[in-house]
Parts: C-alpha cells; structure tokens; sequence
C-alpha cells in the first residue's frame, strides 16, 4: 500500500520553504484552498529565511474532511501547480492547530484570546463579512447576527465569532493584527468597521472598544492566486509526482500576490521575503484587482456557463467573451481606477490573459460563478456608479449583471444549463420567491433589480436598470453573444 504524507515521509526537495515551529502565532480562520495555496504558502517561504513564532493553528469554518485528513498527515498537505509547462507539487508544513469552527467555537476564542497569538487571518469570503448588500453596513436582519448582537457570548456568525474573541483578548490586553485576505475593497478597513459595528451594537463596554481602537491593526490586503476546488484528479496527480497518499492537495496556478499595508500590532513573518509587498498603495492594488481580473472574471463565468463552458479556460476560449471583457476592462472598469504609481496596465492584463488560458488548472465556471449576489457587489456597483454619475452607461457591467440573472434567478422558461444550475447561491431562494409569478424576462430582472440585492443609489438610475432589463431580455431570445455584441456596440 502506498504510504500518507506526513513528517516521516517528506520526499526531499518537496518541502516549500520551512516547517513552522510548534508556537502558533498566526490563528487562521477559513481553511480552504485559497489560503492554503496562498499566506500558508507566504509564511512558510518566509519561515526559511527568518524563524519566528509562525505556525498557524488554523479553524476550518464547516469542513471536518480537511481538518481530519491534514491531522493524518502532520498537519501537511501538498500545493499542485499546474500550466501549460506541466504538474509540479511541494508539501507545505506551518499548521500547528487544526480545528472546526462550528464544533468547537470556543477553542476559536481561546486561541484569538492566547497571548501568543499575533495575527489573526482571514479567508472567509465575501459572504463571512455579514454586510448588507443595499447599504455595505452590518447586516442585523441575518439570523446569526441578530442572534450574536443578543447573545454576543455565544456567537455564530463570524463576525459575532471574531468579536468575541477580540473582547476576550482586551482583558490581557496583548496588540493584536486582524489581517483579511479576502476579495473585498479595503479589506481591513471594510473589517474593523463590521467589528467595531458589531461590538457597538452588542453592549461592548468602553474597555473593549478602546482596547480594539488603540491596540488592534486592519491592515488591507490584496490577495491573488487561482486556486480551484480539488478534484479526484489533484489526488492522483500528487500522488503520482510525491508517490505518497495526500488526502488534502491544492491545486493552484503558478502566480501568486500578495500586497500588504505594513501595520502590523504585534510582528509578523517576513512575508517580503518571501515574493510579498509591503505598500501604502494597497487600496490601489486591490481597486485593479477586483475590477480588472475578478469584475472580468464573473463575467466570463456567467457568459461562459450560458454557452456551455464548463471552464474559464474553455469560455476564455471564445471571442466574444474575450471582445466583452476587453470593452468592460477599457470601458467601464479603467476609468474608475486611479492606477498604483508605475504600474503597467498593459503587462497585468497580457498576464490575466495567460491566466485565463490555463486549461491545465481546469478552474470551473461554476465556481466563479458561485455567491455571486455577495461577490458582485465589490466588483460592480462602484465603477457602475462612477461611470453613471459621469452620464456614461457602463453597458458591460450591466451585461455582468444580466448575465448573473440569466444563470441563477433563469426568467420562465429559460434553461441556463448544467454549469449556472450548478452555482452556489446563497439568494437562490430569495431571487426565486421574488420573481414568482413574473412572465418576461424583463418583468423578472425588474423585480430583483428592485428587491435590495444592489445598493439603493445604484438601482436608482433607470439607464442602467432598463439597460440589464434589454440584456436578460436578448439573452432569453437571442443568447449570450447577441447580447454581448449589443452591449460591445453600444
Ligand atoms: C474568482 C476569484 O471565484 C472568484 O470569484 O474571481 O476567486 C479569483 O480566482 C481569485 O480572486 C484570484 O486571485
């Protein structure tokens, strides 16, 4: 039988970087695949070139399966890169603590609350952040935070989570980082303000809240790598470069960035040495990234499902779609950027070209595509926004929102087919009752453009809102590419 990952079975010259030591500085929560092809990744490089207290001891938010698999291996498990040149793997070893948040949410606040503990990072996705979609404040109509704002001792709710454990920290009184690595704009800013929101409105006392003020850093982030779901295939590929068992593998592409605002409370690994960057443009960095590569993205996965693509590779494949996201990126996401000092545009979207061109990586339409009523709202409203109060109409990203329509709230009739049926929605629900009863597409794009899943000043602008109502329309009786050559056209 072939033998498991695990510290007595590292093949030499596998190991990315260095393992950890056993003190778990950097407390994680969100143990998927995105974090841990990427800062897990970062910290072990940084490991090798300056030792520190940087293990993570890291809480998966639901998924026993990882954290059960990465405690048969030692805590290891195995990044496959995978282009055009091949299939290459390295073993990662910096997890010193393995958990599930729902089952043992306590163990979460104690290690927040640990006086070793410096950091505290997060991957919990658009969706973790409890916001409101009309207004982008704290969202107290969700069950788990109202409960939290209740009962803030027994928290569900990441933020009511985070909070707790902040709240038990102020009593030592130790600084602390609470570092976001998710695709939202200002990501630490957008952080502290949910938290402090959080804390305000559950009867926190004036000790917490300055403790958390004075003493805890939000630095922003960007984040980039692609790193799709694991696949039976991942397995046998490790399996076949390592010749070892690894029940928990990465797949992920070669790039990898990380761009960082250097306000760390309590130290942190040297992640510059490692490939990161340590900038006061972070805010910038991350306005090109979510526009230019994740703006473009959901748009090559919805207009990619409703033609069949599975990939985004297959979908990038097509010309119209490649004609669409040109207009979108030149059109109506450009202008609303004010570029990072000498960045050059033209390399970074040659580059997200190549990106997308990855067959190898196998990254599905579907999962771009999945929790897109949370995830759009970082990519769309603002350049929609900027681009209508100049008196443009950002037709691309109304194409972005027509085509979300059409693949998860389908108009009567209209099959999106197996890829959007597919996508994880968490309004799937909602989009259905909303549109009950609606006959024509356009009826049906009305009623959610006015059920609060945009911000209220966006939907405000009828140039825009009939714009996305004509593009569901033309794509339930023309398709995908009629409509987006109308909106290239237009
Ligand atoms: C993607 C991102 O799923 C998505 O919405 O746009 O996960 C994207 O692959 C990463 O942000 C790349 O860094």
């Amino acid at each position: 039988m072939m033998r498991r990952l695990g510290r007595e079975n590292i093949p030499s010259g596998v190991l990315i970087g260095a393992g950890a030591p056993e003190d778990a500085g950097i407390v994680h929560l969100g143990l998927g695949n995105f974090h841990r092809a990427h800062a897990a990744v970062y910290t072990a490089l940084a490991l090798a070139h300056q030792e520190g207290p940087w293990g993570i001891h890291g809480f998966a938010n639901r998924s026993r399966a990882v954290v059960d698999a990465m405690r048969a291996q030692d805590g290891m498990y195995s990044v496959l890169e995978l282009s055009e040149h091949g299939r290459k793997a390295g073993v990662v070893d910096v997890h010193r603590g393995l958990d599930v948040l729902s089952q043992n949410p306590e163990a979460f606040i104690a290690s927040v609350a640990h006086p070793g503990a410096r950091i505290l990072t997060l991957t919990v996705s658009e969706v973790g952040y409890c916001r409101s979609s009309r207004t982008g404040t704290l969202d107290v109509d969700l069950p788990d935070v109202a409960h939290d704002v209740a009962d803030p001792h027994h928290p569900r709710s990441t933020v009511g989570l985070i909070a707790r454990g902040l709240a038990v920290r102020a009593a030592q009184g130790e600084p602390f980082t609470v570092l976001s690595c998710d695709n939202l704009s200002s990501n630490g800013a957008a952080t502290r303000t949910v938290l402090t929101e959080f804390l305000g409105r559950s009867g926190a006392s004036d000790d917490v809240l300055s403790y958390v003020r004075e003493k805890v850093s939000f630095p922003n982030s960007m984040v980039d790598r692609i790193v799709p779901a694991t696949v039976p295939s991942t397995i046998a590929d490790v399996r076949d470069l390592l010749g070892l068992v690894d029940d928990a593998p990465v797949p992920a592409e070669e790039f990898s960035m990380w761009v960082l605002e250097d306000d760390f409370a309590a130290g942190r690994p040297s992640w510059e040495q490692a490939g990161a960057i340590l900038s006061d443009e972070v805010e910038a960095y991350e306005l090109v990234k979510l526009r230019l590569l994740n703006g473009s993205h959901s748009l090559i996965a919805y207009l990619g499902a409703l033609c069949g693509e599975e990939t985004i590779a297959g979908a990038w494949g097509r010309g119209f779609i490649r004609e669409a996201v040109d207009v979108a990126v030149h059109a109506d996401y450009l202008p609303s950027i004010g570029l990072p000092r000498g960045f050059d545009v033209a390399g970074y979207l040659a580059r997200l070209s190549h990106r997308w061109s990855n067959a190898p990586l196998g990254h599905k339409t579907q999962q771009v595509g999945t929790d897109g009523s949370v995830k759009l709202l970082q990519r769309v409203p603002e350049p929609a926004l900027l681009a209508l109060a100049e008196g443009r109409v950002p037709h691309l990203l109304a194409l972005t929102i027509a085509a979300w329509i059409c693949c998860v709230a389908p108009p009567a009739g209209f099959a999106p087919g197996p890829f959007a049926d597919a996508m994880r929605e968490p309004a799937r629900e909602r989009l259905a009752e909303i549109t009950e009863g609606k006959t024509s597409p356009r009826e049906n794009a009305r009623a959610i453009l006015a059920g609060g899943f945009f911000p209220d000043e966006l939907v405000r602008f009828p140039e825009f809102t009939t714009r996305i109502e004509e593009l569901v329309d033309t794509i339930v009786r023309h398709g995908a590419p009629a409509a987006a050559s109308d909106a290239v056209a237009a």
